[in-house]
């Protein structure tokens, strides 16, 4: 977007309009090879819901039973009221082919591929890129309030590889993929639609805007549907392709 920022997209009544008034006219881009993707974000902090899938609520039990936690992800995944929590300031947002990462203090990690809202700053969603909300199992099954720790840490939120700019609800038949490649063969393959998702995505925004402020929007990711085997823990250069339909595949190397 050259000569515009993408706040002032996030903060137009109409983006999609915008956009069309930007590329109208201008040179299409021949060659993309030697361009770097940058994460779709200036000013949008990124927020996230959590157990918003059954597949989730089940693997959180698990992992926290002997913590005593297990309750708590079956009480929130059927209460009205959704888990939100903070997940990536702007800063800090890995965006396509970029290098996310695992902690060092963390002996079970895993990928989480979400569908990301684009939400302005009415609450209006306005558009949809895939997440991986990156996530340390045993630092988060070990003690709920460790929530934090296991999920906000440096290289731990990646978006991309752009955003679709469409306030229309997706089908629920919309597919969520994803593929880790380790040296060189496809260590763990997964896949859910939206159909599994609990909860509306404008009712998840909802609730995230009822007492808050984003005065240039703000993403958030709406859970994952898709657990690896508790064997799975990621490792140093693996590879994470997310893939949804209508959006396209977000691809990012474990550092
Ligand atoms: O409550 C823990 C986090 C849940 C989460 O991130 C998810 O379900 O995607
Ligand atoms: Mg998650």
């Amino acid at each position: 977007m050259t000569g515009h920022a993408w706040d002032e997209l996030v903060t137009s009544e109409d983006p999609h309009t915008l956009l069309l008034s930007i590329v109208e006219g201008a040179e299409p881009a021949k060659d993309f090879g030697s361009v770097q993707i940058l994460a779709p974000v200036e000013s949008q902090d990124v927020w996230a819901a959590g157990v918003t899938y059954y597949r989730s609520r089940s693997a959180r039990m698990e992992e926290s039973k002997d913590a005593g936690g297990g309750s708590f992800y079956d009480r929130v995944y059927s209460a009205e009221r959704p888990e939100l929590f903070f997940k990536s300031p702007a800063r800090d947002v890995v965006g396509p082919l970029g290098t996310i990462r695992i902690r060092k203090d963390a002996s079970w990690s895993v990928p989480e591929p979400e569908l990301t809202l684009l939400i302005n700053h009415r609450g209006r969603i306005i558009g949809y890129t895939a997440g991986n909300d990156m996530s340390s199992r045993d630092i988060e099954g070990e003690n709920p309030l460790y929530l934090p720790q296991a999920k906000v840490y440096e290289g731990s939120c990646a978006l991309g590889p752009c955003v679709l700019i469409n306030s229309d609800p997706l089908p629920t038949s919309t597919a969520i993929q994803i593929k880790i490649h380790r040296d060189k063969h496809v260590e763990f393959s997964g896949s859910t639609t939206l159909a599994e998702l609990k909860r509306e995505p404008a009712v998840l925004a909802g609730y995230l805007f009822r007492e808050n402020r984003f005065p240039s929007g703000c993403f958030l990711m709406t859970g994952t549907g898709i657990v690896p085997p508790d064997s799975f823990t990621l490792s140093s250069g693996d590879e994470v392709h997310i893939t949804i339909d209508a959006i396209g595949t977000l691809v990012n190397r474990v550092g």
